[in-house]
Parts: structure tokens; C-alpha cells; sequence
């Protein structure tokens, strides 16, 4: 097993993973705004970023656009995902195998859990698989821990957050990325509950370039690994002044005040 420090998608032990599957998991919807983003290549550019460790995304887009970047981006490759189109108790259909990532260049291997969904016992029965095959290729491998379904009505709740932390550790990934819940407090707790395994923020919605980089900042106070993004970076026409603040609160433990005003 090769220590995930060793990772290309980690640097000094933090990572900062630009994610876009969007176009999947939520529709063309989230660029009404930002129309020329429905070109992958843009997102792809944006990662070339130093500040960026990583991209995620799904296998097609990775197939289109990874070999003109595989020099200078590394590569996060879902291999599950779900489309907004599916009405039912949260699921997520795998797609993609750890051995087609391996062949494609991925650097890391990312995977959705439901926890609490009525589809969690195969889910984590996929999971292992994935990460049973990740160690054998020595790849990283992330899950995005979102629990929710129909007995779950507030996914951000500290308690939910600390128990999809600590899903992620006992179930063998490296890295797991969940919601903020809330408080220094609470996301600090989450990361204790991991025991050693990295957690990284998710991003949500968009909002001011301020507020987003305050809350990393919160996040990166309660000991948080870094963070894994969307729309805060990428629904903005130009990010590149969003990811240099990020890249000093992430990596150079500055306040989110100090890097919006260098
Ligand atoms: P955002 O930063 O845009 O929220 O993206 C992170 C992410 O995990 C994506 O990988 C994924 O498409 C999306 O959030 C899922 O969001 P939701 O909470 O709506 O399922």
C-alpha cells in the first residue's frame, strides 16, 4: 500500500481537488450561468492551477479531455455517480473499474456512499471492491461520504458529519470529503473521528469569494485536510484569484482576510 502522503494529489500532506461532475450529478443546470463551462476543457485549464492537487471527474469527460493535460493536471477519476434524473432512495450506479482508471492515467479513485440510504448495504459491498482493487493498483482512494436518504432529513448535522467521517475510516479509504456541519467545533470532531485518514471539505453552492474563504478557512482551523470543490471555483468567470486566497488558506494556513487582500 503506497501512504497517500505520497500521493500526487497530496502536497504537504493537504489536497485541493477541483471537482466536475456536475453535468451528471446534477444536470446542465448548474451552467445556466457560466455556458462556455459546459466545455470541459475550461475546467481542465482551471486545474492546471498550482493551488489545484487534483481534478475529479467521471470517466467520459476524462477519456475527451485528460490525455491534453495529463502532463500538467493530475487526475481523480469517479467511479460512480447518479443523475438528478433518478427519483429514488439516494443511489449511485458504478461506472467506471479501478483496472480502466489504472489504464486511463487516474492518479486516485473516487466513490460516492449514501450511508443511511435503503441502497447503503451495496454500496459498501461496491466500495470494497473498489477499494480492494485501488490498494492492488496503488491508487488513493476517496469517498465522497454524503449520508442521506429517507430517514435522513438534515445531512449537515454534526453527529451525521462525524459518522460519515468515521464510515470512511472503517471502511478503508484514504481520504474522505463531506459536508461542512456547521461549526469549528463540529468539523473538528468529524476530523477526530477519522482517526488518520484525511478529510476534506465539500464545497456547495456558490457564494461570495469572502464567505467561501472563511469557511475553508473554519475548516482547515478544525484540522481539515484541504478541501474538495465545484461550483464555488469553477461557476466563477475567472477563478484564478479565488484559487491563489485558497491556495495560501489551505496550504499556508492563511486567514481568509489576509489572502483576499495580499
Ligand atoms: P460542489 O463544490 O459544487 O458542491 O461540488 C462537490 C460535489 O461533491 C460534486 O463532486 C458533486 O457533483 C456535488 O458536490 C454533489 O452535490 P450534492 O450535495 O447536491 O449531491
Amino acid at each position: 500500500m503506497i501512504p497517500i502522503d505520497d500521493s500526487p494529489i497530496v502536497r504537504d500532506g493537504k489536497s485541493l481537488i477541483l471537482a466536475q461532475d456536475h453535468g451528471l450529478e446534477h444536470g446542465p443546470v448548474d451552467f445556466t450561468d457560466v455556458p462556455e463551462k459546459l466545455d470541459p476543457s475550461k475546467t481542465f485549464e482551471t486545474a492546471t492551477h498550482p493551488a489545484v492537487t487534483a481534478i475529479a471527474v467521471q470517466k467520459g469527460i476524462a477519456e475527451g479531455y485528460y490525455p491534453s493535460y495529463d502532463d500538467d493536471v493530475n487526475l481523480l477519476l469517479k467511479l460512480n455517480g447518479t443523475s438528478n434524473l433518478w427519483m429514488g432512495e439516494p443511489n449511485s450506479a458504478v461506472n467506471c473499474s479501478v483496472e480502466y482508471a489504472a489504464e486511463i492515467g487516474a492518479d486516485a479513485v473516487g466513490f460516492t456512499v449514501y450511508g443511511g440510504s435503503n441502497h447503503e448495504v451495496e454500496m459498501c459491498e461496491e466500495f470494497r471492491t473498489i477499494q480492494e482493487n485501488a490498494r492492488a493498483h496503488g491508487l488513493p482512494v476517496a469517498m465522497w461520504s454524503y449520508p442521506r436518504g429517507q430517514g435522513l432529513k438534515n445531512d449537515t448535522k454534526p453527529s451525521t458529519i462525524a459518522y460519515a467521517t468515521r464510515l470512511g475510516l472503517e471502511l478503508g479509504a484514504d481520504l474522505t470529503k463531506v459536508k461542512y456541519p456547521g461549526s469549528t467545533e463540529a468539523m473538528a470532531h468529524a476530523v477526530k473521528c477519522a482517526g488518520d485518514m484525511k478529510v476534506v471539505m465539500s464545497g456547495g453552492s456558490k457564494i461570495t469569494d469572502h464567505e467561501f474563504c472563511s469557511l475553508v478557512e473554519a475548516a482547515i482551523d478544525a484540522g481539515a485536510q484541504g478541501l474538495a470543490v465545484g461550483r464555488n471555483v469553477w461557476q466563477r468567470e475567472d477563478p484564478t484569484e479565488l484559487l491563489d486566497a485558497l491556495e495560501q488558506i489551505v496550504f499556508e494556513d492563511a486567514t481568509a482576510d489576509t489572502a483576499l487582500n495580499p
